[in-house]
């Protein structure tokens, strides 16, 4: 079995496409995680991607990753600002994490230049559109496929 990584979209990003395109692109969020998982096969991952609006769910995704994920790739939307219990829920889990941004968040308003999730993550990305999960799938490549 290639090593699992868990790719999860916290809230909103279920819009992706829809709207605001000027700051988050054209593709949808099934665009994405499609192309994450082509891409995750390439590299001998494998993928499971979740998306919520909801902090618990988030939550309870990352929790059930310790049992299963050897990754994570988490773009948690608004809840990067304001998330301790994401914080805690990811500082339980001991596999590498990459936090995914699609906008430049220190481009943007001040209350979005503080991330509580990047004083885990071992790897943070923003502003490469969404193109930035794909550079994360690589990253988790580089770190847990032998040779990768
Ligand atoms: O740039 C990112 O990926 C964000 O995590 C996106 C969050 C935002 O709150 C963060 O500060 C930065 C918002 C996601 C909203 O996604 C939408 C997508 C299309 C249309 C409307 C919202």
């Amino acid at each position: 079995m290639p090593p699992l990584v868990l790719l999860i979209n916290g809230p909103n990003l279920n819009l992706l496409g829809a709207r605001e395109p000027a700051i988050y692109g054209a593709d949808t969020l099934a665009d994405v995680e499609a192309r994450a998982a082509a891409l995750a096969a390439e590299l001998g991952l494998g993928l499971e991607a979740f998306q919520s609006n909801h902090e618990g769910a988030l939550i309870d995704a990352i929790q059930s990753a310790r049992e299963r994920a050897a990754g994570i790739v988490i773009n948690p939307g608004a809840y990067t600002h304001t998330s301790v219990a994401i914080l805690d829920a990811l500082n339980a889990f001991d596999g590498p994490v990459i936090e995914v941004h699609v906008s430049n968040i220190h481009r943007r308003e001040a209350f979005r230049h503080r991330s509580y999730v990047s004083l885990r993550a071992d790897g943070v990305i923003a502003g490469c559109g969404v193109e930035g999960y794909c550079l994360a799938m690589r990253r988790l490549a580089s770190l847990l496929v032998p040779g990768g």
